[in-house]
């Protein structure tokens, strides 16, 4: 199949050997499990996007507002000079309100999503004319090869939007670890974690009165039947969200309704009624795991900051452990933190050339 041409070359849709192996292992395994990142293909990206303008979903606006408040503070203590790298930036959607802030020298998007990416970045490059950008479609969870235009500038990772609540524990170390290889010594990591919080709250979230995320979550099954030559009944699953509060997450399920046979690749599958294939975490943090998370990823926090409500935080950490010349340096950085408190009080987000 065609899939796209440009001026260098012509390519056709292949399976995606990553794809297709963690399908079939994770069908094969007890639970069946299916990693949360494949829900993001050009339909999977759209129906998050429409998520995130859902009235249940206090998540992306909470984060928006809390970094609208607190831009200039993350520039002060970042510093000028800083290129900015995003992991999993999708449709960029808070990432003015950085770049509007930190006015950095150039701007990284990291994302498997192909389209949304270069789309995404076609319009950021319409809002921020003179910042140059260079996008990278890779895996976040690698050690990435940075382009060779930001060697030598310092850089602030942006991790927005809880994405680190879709891995487990020892799989969110593991990336924080990864992310300050690929940033490299002396970088800073601006992450949005969700918090811990009434399960009233969060359910409805991940449950939505509409039915979106119950189509984002099906979603997948059409991904598999139309990339890896799948026979999945979709008609013959459900949208299942529950709380697990000993793990302190939201896991998303998909449930069989009847008993059904398919067909993936070259793997044959059977589901009882009532079976599940497990494909989502989301983890939820108090402040202080979220602190004790990003220690053992090898970062140190050096300010929080957290809406009113209570829902969300935004910490901003530097790369490598704490130690006494560091501590007296978060001092000062304490300091600087009041004064620029005291400078934006009453201060609005302005997004300067953003609409
Ligand atoms: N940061 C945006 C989008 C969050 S959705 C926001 O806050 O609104 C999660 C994004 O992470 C998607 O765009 C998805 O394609 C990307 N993503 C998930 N796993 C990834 C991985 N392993 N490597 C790169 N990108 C990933
Ligand atoms: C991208 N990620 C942080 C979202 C979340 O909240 O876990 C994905 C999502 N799943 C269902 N709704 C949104």
């Amino acid at each position: 199949m065609l899939l796209y041409q440009n001026d260098q070359s012509v390519c056709f849709a292949k399976v995606d050997p990553a794809f297709r192996r963690d399908v079939l292992n994770g069908l094969a395994s007890r639970p069946r499990t299916i990693p949360a990142r494949w829900f993001y293909d050009r339909a999977g990206s759209e129906l998050f996007e429409a998520i995130t303008a859902l009235p249940e979903y206090y998540v992306a606006r909470t984060e928006r507002a809390l970094l609208c408040s607190v831009a200039d503070e993350v520039a002060a203590l970042a510093g000028p000079g800083r290129a900015i790298v995003e992991f999993g930036s999708g449709s960029c959607a808070k990432t003015p309100i950085l770049l509007s802030a930190v006015k950095p020298p150039a701007y990284v998007p990291i994302d498997i999503a192909k389209d949304f990416l270069w789309e995404s970045a076609e319009r950021l490059s319409q809002l921020f004319p003179d910042m140059p950008l260079y996008p990278v479609e890779g895996d976040f969870a690698r050690a990435l090869r940075l382009p060779s235009a930001i060697e030598g500038m310092p850089r602030l990772g942006f991790f927005p939007g809880s994405t680190i609540g879709n891995l487990l524990v020892p799989e969110a170390v593991d990336l924080l670890r990864t992310m300050a290889t690929t940033l490299g010594s002396g970088s800073m990591l601006l992450v949005g974690i969700d918090r811990i919080k009434d399960p009233s709250i969060l359910l409805p979230a991940y449950n939505d009165a509409q039915g979106v995320t119950a189509v984002f979550n099906l979603n997948l099954l059409h991904r598999i039947n139309r990339e890896l030559r799948g026979s999945v009944p979709v008609d013959a699953f459900r949208h299942v969200t529950l709380w697990n509060d000993d793990e302190a997450r939201i896991e998303m399920h998909l449930e069989a309704t009847r008993d059904v046979d398919f067909e993936i690749a070259d793997g044959c599958f059977s589901m009882t009624r009532g079976e599940t294939i497990h494909t989502e975490n989301s983890l939820k943090y108090g402040p202080r795991d979220a602190r004790v998370l990003l220690r053992a990823g090898g970062w140190s926090p050096v300010a929080e900051w957290g809406d009113q409500e209570e829902l969300f935080s935004l910490i901003l950490a530097t790369a490598g452990p704490d130690h006494p010349h560091r501590a007296s340096t978060n001092k000062s950085m304490l300091s600087r933190i009041m004064e620029s408190c005291n400078q934006a009080r009453g201060s609005n987000c302005n997004l300067e050339g953003a609409h």
